[in-house]
């Protein structure tokens, strides 16, 4: 009880410092109202890119629980493109046309933390993007050839993969820890049972950038100890994951105050090659909702725990894959570990156990402890180029940078306000730029023009090429970036059409090909978009009426002919709640039961050429 009562009081007494501390960075500290103008003036220059000139990176940031990926340019902060992941999107009909639809598999929202891009030898190689979904328990693959969501799939045995995603270096595996502990395939269990019936499960999951599909290789089961963070091992420590854990006491309700009653939580660290060959050719997998899972338990050497200072957020490999940095978000430092000195505890024999997993010591892993002196609430660190870490700090509305070799604070400069993560140039690869760092902040307050109650989040954009940082601009953004990556503009090579296929499945090239073929009452439009009709029926007396029987089903297959880049058409059905599109050279399916007798106007609804407005038909459907 006395404990009990400790921990109440230290909660209640962060909550007093953090009220006060917020009061105090309120507006009149704004570093911007008291710098002179011609610091502007040069802040203002270093975000200006001008007419015909492009950003020198791109920013790919989570939306939360908007499912959707955000693309911005850096440095100018220019918002460049919403990609629909997990939501569907009327605006480029996303979760409307029969592929897309079929992925998200009726479900309407995701929560998407962590986007991750592939990597090559850790460097990110700009080629897919994978987003997981807390809310849904899914992982999705974004192509950035063409910025289109490829393949989503179900992670079963699973409770939110909030701790996920994240790349091994060479993506051999997309690698998704889950948050909540659950029964495994979800079924009912007693919360009584939760130390024995709930499990915590790692996905890992394999993308084949071919085929462009996902499959679940293994999964991973771990005690209930709730997975908040995680990353991969790089360079000597490419074989490990690291995750870390916020209820070693197993709470099961009123988590706020009993999970956080222990002053130390674990880091878990893994060895994902040993528990993949197990997968592969071993005999300790068993089959759990046709997934093979593994209790690395089984499999000697291959996980570990190390004691962290309670509750721990992010955990963050450093670029040279030396060392993890776990920060507290209750204990108010940042710790760091070795990894060679893991490697040696692992070695020696007497080791203490907790549910059957070695625990190391913590004076022996750990590096050293950095406590910046009033830095409140570490969340997530990232690196630059010259052994720096960037620490944001939720509750003190600040980054604090310092050096993870020699443990010396370098820096701090205040965010505006409340930074969840931050995202640093090329921030999570084994050489960063470390010419920028953008603060992901939970809180804009009076930052913009008021649009009510609720706010927009912020964004803070910070140049880190000197020794001390410079806050150059704040800018509004939707709901959540949580975490974002930055890459170099160059990386990323985009298609500019859809090539033409004719041996593609329900495209249809030639005008004169346009044809409707009915099948029982299935009736199936190979249709044409081009500037600026719609043709359905090249031999019919009116090309672009299409006439079907009520409870008819009904495939348009439209294909755009318009092979010349962003001339997107749209297609519309007035009062029927359908909208798709089919981007230059692209074919989309729309696969819908004609359940509404009368007469229904079809229109392109994307704005395509100066006769857009006449790009029109329409659907007949008799009684
Ligand atoms: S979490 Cu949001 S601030 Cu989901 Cu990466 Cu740390
Ligand atoms: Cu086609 Cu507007």
């Amino acid at each position: 009880m006395k404990k009990f009562l400790f921990s109440l009081i230290g909660i209640l007494a962060g909550f007093l410092v953090a009220a006060l501390l917020f009061a105090d960075l309120t507006p009149g500290k704004k570093a911007t109202n008291e710098e002179s103008s011609s610091a502007n003036k040069s802040n203002a220059e270093k975000v200006y890119v001008p007419f015909g000139e492009k950003d020198e990176y791109y920013m790919m940031a989570s939306g939360g629980h908007s499912g959707q990926l955000f693309v911005y340019g850096l440095p100018s902060m220019r918002k460049i493109r919403t990609v629909p992941v997990f939501t569907p999107d009327p605006a480029t009909g996303y979760g409307f046309d029969k592929g897309t639809k079929n992925m998200l598999g009726g479900k309407t929202w995701g929560d998407f933390h962590h986007p991750s891009i592939s990597e090559t030898k850790g460097d990110y190689d700009g080629k897919f993007l994978f987003a997981n979904d807390v809310g849904n328990n899914r992982v999705a693959a974004v192509d950035l050839k063409t910025f289109h969501t490829a393949d989503i799939i179900d992670l079963p045995n699973m409770g939110g993969p909030h701790a996920g995603v994240f790349v091994t270096q060479n993506t051999e595996y997309v690698a998704l820890p889950t948050r909540f502990a659950r029964p495994l395939g979800g079924a009912y269990a007693s919360l009584d049972k939760y130390k024995e019936e709930y499990k915590g499960v790692v996905s890992m999951a394999k993308f084949d950038q071919k085929k462009k599909k996902f499959s679940i290789d293994y999964q991973i089961v771990l005690p209930p100890w709730s997975y908040d963070l995680s990353d991969a091992g790089k360079k000597m420590s490419g074989d490990w994951i690291v995750m870390t854990t916020y209820n070693t006491e197993f709470a099961t309700s009123n988590m706020e105050i009993n999970a956080s009653q222990k002053d130390r939580d674990y880091i878990v660290m893994v060895n994902w090659k040993k528990l993949a060959e197990e997968a592969k050719s071993g005999t300790k997998a068993k089959v759990v909702n046709g997934i093979k899972m593994i209790d690395p338990r089984d499999v000697k050497g291959s996980i570990y725990a190390v004691p962290v200072s309670k509750s721990p957020h992010g955990v963050d490999v450093t670029p040279d894959g030396e060392y993890f940095v776990a920060a507290g978000k209750l204990a108010p430092i940042m710790t760091v570990f070795s990894f060679e000195k893991a490697f040696d505890e692992m070695k020696k024999e007497t080791k203490k156990e907790e549910f059957g997993i070695p625990v190391l010591k913590y004076e022996n892993v750990m590096e050293r402890e950095v406590d910046p002196p009033g830095a409140l609430g570490p969340l997530h660190t990232q690196y630059d180029d010259k052994g720096n870490a960037y620490n944001t700090m939720f509750i003190s509305s600040e980054i604090v940078k310092w050096n993870y070799k020699t443990g010396k604070v370098i820096d701090r400069t205040p965010t505006y306000y409340s930074p969840g993560h931050a995202s640093a140039a090329e921030g999570d690869t084994v050489k960063p730029d470390g010419k920028w760092i953008v603060a992901l902040n939970k809180l804009a307050k009076d930052n913009f023009l008021s649009v009510g109650p609720s706010h927009p989040e912020s964004m803070d954009l910070i140049d880190i090429s000197g020794k001390k940082m410079k806050h150059v601009m704040t800018a509004p953004v939707d709901p959540e970036p949580h975490y974002a990556q930055i890459i170099k503009a160059d990386k990323i090579k985009t298609q500019k059409i859809y090539e033409k296929d004719e041996k593609r499945p329900f495209s249809t090239w030639n005008q004169k090909d346009a044809r409707i073929v009915r099948k029982g009452n299935e009736v199936h439009v190979y249709g044409i978009a081009m500037r600026s009709k719609f043709i359905f029926d090249a031999k019919a007396k009116r090309k672009d009426e299409v006439t079907v029987n009520k409870g008819d089903k009904v495939f348009f297959h439209m294909t755009n002919i318009d092979l010349d880049q962003d001339i997107t058409h749209g297609f519309a059905i007035n009062d029927y709640d359908l909208n798709f599109e089919v981007q230059p050279g692209q074919t989309n399916t729309l696969e819908f039961v004609a359940d509404k007798e009368g007469t229904f106007p079809i229109y392109c609804s994307n704005f395509c050429s100066a006769l857009h407005q006449e790009m029109s038909g329409y659907l007949l459907v008799k009684p």
